[in-house]
């Protein structure tokens, strides 16, 4: 098989830049490992900045996030035992978020892809990458005890933080920067409504807390839990009993239980690959970086990489200049490293440390009493959590 652009990868990293492609006449096929269905069913972000949105709509496919999505101009947090609104919309000049889930947002883009009538290779075994240093490189895949050969003038590798592009990259022309966190997140989906029209983010005596939503009738919630917790020894009410200890009077006492539709804990890792361009191999979303799920940020950021290398396909097809392609690695990362800190300094600045002392509580509290009471401050918060502008320090 022959085609532009090989993406490996059906997440919403693969899934949005083989729909934009398609829009702008490139031909691109998708390989994917597991089934949609296991993509579909994993359960992961719920926030999108306004240049997702954007992206959506420029792949056209925006239309029901545009009905179902919900908008909010605000979070709150709650520490010491109270309650503070971050009026994002007025902080920033009217800029929103959007609640819409990844779940809905691949749903999406799957379904126009599957309209579309464009090949997506599910369920393919043992994909390897080859000759990504030439200008003819290609793809290798099993796919029911058949070995097959796709040939391309580009890889996109959109395969996640496990995938195999990255790994496929050769050590030496590789640089990794992580840090892994001393806690995980425990998540609960539920038919039940949200707690509170905007999300709010806990910093507690006993840990980190979030409660979030997907709808007017469906609720995330996040506990901070020690990585050597398990799934299967969270029961649903016990997880209820340690939202509640979280909460204020006011939560509290508001708050609808019911039965969980999904329940897991994720690690948390702050990543960063450089370069994120080997040849014509390009790593974009989960596969160059990964952040911990405190400002929102992994999916957007997963949006705008794609934003990036398409602009830079693009150009190469229709100027033949490969200057995007030339700068993809450097403008993605100046934008990632943005992101990566605002994730790490929110991580920090929620969650309860498990080596530190009781002064770190303090210093907590004293710096969300300051943000909270600066108009500088409060600035921080919002014009990072809407996610800063495309072209924000050029
Ligand atoms: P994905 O979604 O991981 O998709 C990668 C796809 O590549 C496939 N794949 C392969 N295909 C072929 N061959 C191989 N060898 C392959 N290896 C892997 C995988 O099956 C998969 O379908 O990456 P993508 O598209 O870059 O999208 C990124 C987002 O999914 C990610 O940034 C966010 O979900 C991160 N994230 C969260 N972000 C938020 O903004 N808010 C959250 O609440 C939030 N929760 C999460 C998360 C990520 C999690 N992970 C990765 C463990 C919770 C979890 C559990
Ligand atoms: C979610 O709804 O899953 C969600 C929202 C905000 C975050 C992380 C996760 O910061």
């Amino acid at each position: 098989m022959r085609t532009q652009v090989a993406i490996v990868g059906a997440g919403p990293s693969g899934l949005l830049l083989g729909q934009l492609l398609h829009k702008a006449g490139i031909d691109a096929v998708i390989v994917e490992r597991v089934t949609g269905d296991y993509v579909l069913g994993r359960i992961r972000a719920g926030i999108l900045e306004q240049v997702c949105i954007d992206l959506m709509d420029e792949a056209g496919v925006g239309a029901r996030m545009h009905k179902e999505g919900l908008i909010h101009g605000g979070i709150e947090m709650l520490f010491d035992g109270k309650r503070h609104r971050v009026d994002m919309n007025k902080l920033t000049g009217g800029k929103n978020v959007m609640v819409y889930g990844q779940t809905e947002l691949t749903r999406d883009l799957m379904d126009a892809r599957a309209a579309a009538g464009l090949t997506t290779v599910y369920e393919a075994q043992n994909v390897a990458v080859h000759d990504f240093d030439s200008t003819k490189p290609w793809v290798t895949y099993e796919k029911d005890g058949q070995q097959h050969r796709i040939d391309c003038d580009f890889i996109a590798g959109c395969d996640g933080f496990h995938g195999v592009c990255r790994a496929s990259a050769p050590r030496s022309a590789i640089k990794e920067y992580e840090k892994v966190y001393p806690f995980g997140w425990l998540g609960l989906l539920s038919d039940t409504p949200p707690v509170n029209d905007e999300l709010i983010y806990v910093n507690s005596p006993r840990g980190f807390a979030l409660c979030s939503q997907r709808s007017k009738t469906r609720s995330r919630y996040y506990l901070q839990v020690p990585l050597t917790d398990h799934v299967e020894d969270w029961s649903d009410d016990a997880f209820w009993q340690e939202l509640k200890l979280r909460l204020d009077e006011e939560a509290r006492a508001k708050l609808v239980t019911g039965p969980s539709l999904e329940k897991s804990i994720a690690p948390l890792r702050s990543f960063v690959t450089e370069p994120l361009r080997f040849g014509r191999m390009f790593l974009a979303g989960d596969a160059g970086h990964i952040v911990p799920p405190t400002g929102a940020k992994g999916l957007n950021l997963a949006a705008t990489d794609v934003k990036y290398l398409f602009d830079a396909i693009v150009e190469f097809y229709k100027d033949k200049s490969e200057a995007g392609i030339d700068d993809y690695s450097r403008k993605c990362l100046a934008r990632i490293w943005r992101a990566e800190r605002f994730s790490w300094w929110f991580t920090q600045l929620m969650h309860r440390f498990p080596d530190d002392g009781p002064i770190t509580a303090k210093f907590q509290s004293a710096e969300l009493d300051y943000l909270m009471n600066s108009e500088a401050g409060l600035k921080t918060i919002a014009e990072n959590y809407v996610g800063l502008p495309l072209d924000f320090g050029g």
